[in-house]
């Protein structure tokens, strides 16, 4: 009796650490993970959603980025992609990273303004002369300051990505001069920087969330928009919209964000993955970034979308006019650190 007993409470005790064990190695992967551990790499589903298409540089970038992630985990991470906005707008995927229902998101930094406002310092028109002084900038003490600023809103960017100089169109006339703004009404990002930029040019910027810009140039609810070429290409613009002027007005960045509460969760080794891969992925981005703004100019002639070049003379008026509106922001994200800016982007050029 006794030793029939103790059989059966050896077999319970035999299932329920078996239990235990088919429990922690789960053969299912989760979405995430809210699991602490501290080794290893576990199976995990990632997911990935931007604003723009699959093929606009961002989307390449991001298949890099899932390329490196799945090859140096041996699988274990699986990166699931979602473009074009269909998971959201910048604003809404971030809040989705806040609150720990998505993993990455990889917005303009423009837009995030309400979250960390020293990301509007990138916002300032005509700052930067080539894309190389914005890698310089981004991937340097300062990109690095306001990276920092980040967890405290549960959020981590783990790397600054390329959008790229921002030229606009519109429906009514080619932009040459100052005066050519005029009453234009013009989609904005929502980033005060920009509203008041192009206010101060005397067009009526509309803020608006990206993926609904395509559709307000159709029904005319705007007459233009501003963007890098490989987005006016992309998302194809030139189908309603007349004019392209090469104002280059702005350089743009995107910053590649993960979420926090994710991030807590993974061992120091996929952490490690995935700040590699954002890195390396992102040196692609960049690099592909550069030939597609080319490229694209190139096939939108072709599309009978009238384009001018604006000139250094007339920019420089441009930045004129702006710029009580960039000293009123200098003041408000910090003038120290705008002012170690200019001084970084002074040696740069030197
Ligand atoms: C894409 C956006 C975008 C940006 C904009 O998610 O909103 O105009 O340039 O392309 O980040």
């Amino acid at each position: 009796m006794k030793k029939i007993f103790k059989a059966r409470k050896f077999i319970v005790g035999l299932l329920s650490v078996g239990l235990l064990f088919l429990s922690a190695c789960g053969s299912n992967a989760t979405q995430g993970g809210t699991k602490s551990n501290n080794h290893g790499i576990q199976e995990r589903i990632i997911k990935a959603g931007i604003g723009l298409n699959e093929d606009h540089p961002e989307g390449q970038g991001l298949l890099k980025f899932k390329e490196i992630v799945e090859k140096k985990s041996g699988g274990k991470l699986k990166v699931q992609t979602y473009f074009s906005a269909t998971l959201g707008d910048d604003l809404k995927m971030t809040e989705a990273l806040q609150s720990g229902t998505q993993e990455i998101t990889i917005p303009s930094t423009s837009p995030l303004v309400g979250i960390v406002k020293e990301f509007g310092i990138f916002d300032f028109p005509f700052l930067f002369n080539t894309a190389e002084e914005a890698d310089a900038i981004l991937d340097g003490p300062i990109g690095k300051k306001l990276l920092e600023k980040l967890p405290e809103h549960r959020l981590i960017g783990l790397a600054y990505w390329e959008n790229g100089f921002r030229n606009v169109t519109n429906s009514k006339h080619p932009i040459n001069t100052i005066d050519d703004f005029k009453g234009l009404k013009l989609r904005t990002m929502q980033n005060q920087v920009h509203i008041d930029a192009f206010k101060k040019l005397g067009a009526n910027p509309t803020p608006m969330a990206f993926s609904e810009v395509f559709t307000a140039l159709e029904s005319k609810t705007v007459d233009g928009q501003e963007n890098p070429l490989a987005t006016i290409k992309s998302n194809k613009y030139y189908e309603v919209q007349d004019y392209l002027s090469l104002t280059k007005h702005v350089y743009t960045p995107f910053v590649f964000l993960v979420s926090k509460k994710f991030w807590d969760s993974l061992s120091p080794e996929e952490q490690k993955i995935l700040q590699d891969a954002a890195v390396e992925a992102g040196k692609y981005q960049r690099e592909l970034s550069r030939q597609e703004d080319k490229k694209a100019l190139e096939e939108l002639k072709k599309t009978g979308i009238k384009i001018n070049e604006v000139s250094d003379g007339e920019r420089k008026k441009m930045e004129e006019a702006i710029k009580p509106v960039i000293d009123k922001y200098a003041k408000e994200f910090g003038e120290d650190l705008v002012n170690e800016m200019y001084s970084e982007l002074e040696k740069i050029r030197k």
